[in-house]
């Protein structure tokens, strides 16, 4: 893991926590039941429960929060977006935990929502996406998060030399305002244009986190662009979709597949060869880390205010060593 330390300073005496312990329960808000004392409580808003990188974060949250001793809760919609989410943010903030691990589904529409958190007095801990300034803002402690800017770096370096550096690509993303995959996108095109001047790169195009769409993206471009060679699939719910297209096209082998994630389904899918190369998170350490930063704060201890996990990328050559980076599905 690599750390990039920049010490916001010691937080200010803790106070007793007057927290929530609810049900561990996704897709609901959770019940408020007030604790008192030094016991401090933590719930994480994930930016979707309907995918295992959260599922993974969840579980390393709540394995960590267990050893200091804290109420732990799991929430979120189970689509994507920030309509969805802003819902949970105002019940969460209701309930009123100590800390609050969330993934922002928006730069921007989630800043309002996050301000009053902040101001009701929870400490903020932004655990894979962020919003614009979130921890230079104080709205947020600590910002815990892959360097995306590198991993679409390296999904573009593997899908390069998967079609022997020339030929015609595309990257499938979700959409735009998402701090995560817009660097994804933005490292894998920057790397293209840098090293691959034999690489054409056809226009993003944005699926809203359903496997569905990405699925018929892939159908439609490949039936436009008979000479397609390679796909980028920007997150877990895409690489399905892409992984399923291809199928569905017949195109298994002919077009290269890298896709962001390591979900079992796309485990599977580079077992089977419909996926290539995968460029894995640490999500569980995402989580784990979350909470001990939270718990500093609560605490009176320095927080970091800036962690990078890391990435791996893994292929059908070294999948049998990598075990240990492959999602959950549950804890
Ligand atoms: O790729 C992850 C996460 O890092 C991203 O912010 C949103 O999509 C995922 O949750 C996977 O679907």
């Amino acid at each position: 893991m690599i750390r990039k330390i920049s010490i916001i300073g010691l937080a200010g005496v803790a106070i007793a926590a007057a927290g929530c312990g609810s049900s561990s329960s996704s897709g609901t808000s959770p019940s408020s039941t007030a604790t008192v004392g030094k016991h401090y409580s933590v719930t994480f808003i994930a930016g979707t429960t309907g995918d295992n990188f959260y599922t993974t974060l969840n579980c390393g949250a709540k394995q960590e929060a267990a050893k200091l001793g804290m109420t732990y809760s799991y929430t979120g919609a189970s689509t994507w977006g920030a309509p969805q989410q802003i819902p949970y943010v105002q019940s969460v903030t209701a309930a009123h935990p100590s800390a609050v691990l969330i993934a922002p589904t928006d730069v921007t529409a989630l800043i309002a929502p996050m301000q009053s958190m902040k101001q009701a007095g929870i400490k903020i801990a932004e655990v894979d996406t962020d919003i614009t300034n979130g921890v230079e803002s104080g709205v947020a402690i600590t910002s815990i998060s892959s360097n995306n800017l590198l991993g679409g770096q390296e999904a573009a370096d593997a899908l390069a030399k998967l079609i022997n550096d020339k030929g015609t690509v595309m990257v499938i993303n979700v959409t735009a305002g998402i701090s995560t995959t817009d660097a994804r996108q933005q490292g894998f095109t920057q790397e293209m244009a840098a090293k691959y001047p034999n690489i054409t790169v056809l226009p993003t195009q944005f699926d809203n986190d359903s496997a569905t769409t990405a699925a018929s993206i892939l159908e439609s471009t490949y039936a436009a662009n008979p000479g397609l060679n390679g796909i980028f699939a920007a997150n877990v719910l895409t690489a399905e979709g892409v992984s399923t297209g291809i199928t569905h096209v017949g195109a298994t082998g002919t077009i290269k597949d890298v896709s962001f994630d390591a979900e079992p389904t796309d485990i599977a899918a580079l077992k089977s060869g419909s996926i290539d190369a995968l460029i894995a998170q640490e999500p569980a350490t995402e989580g784990i880390d979350g909470v001990e930063q939270v718990y500093d704060a609560l605490t009176g201890k320095q927080v970091t205010a800036s962690i990078a996990t890391g990435l791996v990328t893994i292929t059908a050559a070294n999948e049998a060593s990598m075990s240990k980076y492959f999602y959950v599905s549950s804890c």
